[in-house]
């Protein structure tokens, strides 16, 4: 028995630890809780907007399912809204590659697509200071906001002009621009655009047709101050925007500016872009995010 007994205690004794590690003092207990903290605290800082930017991320691409799902019905619901007919020239631009086409809308499209810019009541405002002021109804809004310029920009025959005109194929540009079709607002006084060259954000050339809707002044049937206006080598001029009128131009090789709305004017343009190519590298891309975000806010982050 007492053999025994003893044989157990010196097992015991030979698996226990050695006293150094047996009883940490409470002091390095804190220590070596604090460090096991820091990485946890670290992880989640760096992980934190990670999943938050993911969790943004795949919410916006069901956003744009959604938003590709609803273009369809729109098209299918609207059909064909545009269809410039004879006024279409049969040649490409000039030595400036900006063209004019005059009333290509009938009265009646005309006037549907006003009465839906007139349903539009907030607009999302924009200030770049010395440069730009003014509102704006973005691609993904439009699709709830005026349908019916979602199917303007869907039309076949407007596609076929821009083609035309570059003298290439081209394609709508992507869903998530959220200036491949929005409104441009002009509706306080002093809205305007300084001089400049559109930003290309792709691999092709860009092109940009000007549908205006509203263009008054404080007169019945005068335009309001604020003009489109070109320079090129033959000096500034004025193109005229009444409602219903076309202005396709290569934004990145004219120099444009649109001049200040005067008091009690308003003018609202529906602006939609094109590409010989929509692919874009990452510097392109993130931009274009750039200047979506100036003119759309935060959310076109990660849209
Ligand atoms: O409103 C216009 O006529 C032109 C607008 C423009 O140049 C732009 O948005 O870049
Ligand atoms: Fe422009």
């Amino acid at each position: 028995m007492v053999k025994g007994s003893a044989a157990r205690d010196r097992r015991a004794t030979s698996s226990a630890l050695h006293p150094f590690f047996a009883a940490p003092s409470p002091s390095a207990v804190r220590l070596a809780a604090r460090y096991r903290e820091v990485p946890l605290l670290l992880w989640i800082l760096i992980l934190a907007p990670l999943v938050v930017f993911a969790v943004l991320r795949l919410g916006s691409l069901a956003a744009y399912r959604r938003l590709a799902w609803l273009q369809e019905r729109i098209v299918e619901r609207f059909g064909s809204r545009f269809d410039p007919g004879n006024e279409a020239p049969a040649t490409g631009f000039g030595e400036t590659p900006l063209v004019t086409l005059h009333q290509v809308l009938d009265e009646a499209r005309l006037a549907d697509l006003r009465e839906a810019a007139e349903r539009i009541v907030a607009v999302e405002r924009s200030w770049i200071p010395g440069h730009k002021q003014g509102g704006t109804v973005a691609y993904a809004a439009l699709h709830e906001l005026a349908p019916e310029c979602i199917a303007v920009y869907r039309a076949p025959a407007l596609l076929a002009l821009c083609a035309r005109l570059a003298g290439a194929p081209v394609v709508r540009t992507p869903l998530h621009d959220q200036s491949s079709c929005s409104l441009l607002v002009y509706e306080r006084p002093g809205d305007h655009i300084g001089w400049h060259r559109d930003l290309d954000f792709y691999a092709g050339r860009h092109f940009t047709m000007l549908l205006p809707l509203i263009n008054g002044g404080r007169e019945p049937s005068a335009p309001s101050s604020a003009q489109l206006e070109v320079r090129d080598a033959g000096g500034a001029r004025a193109i005229p925007t009444p409602p219903g009128t076309l202005v396709v131009f290569e934004g990145a090789k004219v120099l444009h500016r649109v001049t200040p709305l005067g008091v009690g004017e308003r003018r609202v343009v529906l602006s939609m872009t094109f590409t010989t190519d929509a692919r874009c590298s990452s510097l392109q891309g993130a931009l274009r995010r750039c200047k979506d975000v100036a003119f759309f806010g935060a959310r076109a982050l990660w849209s």
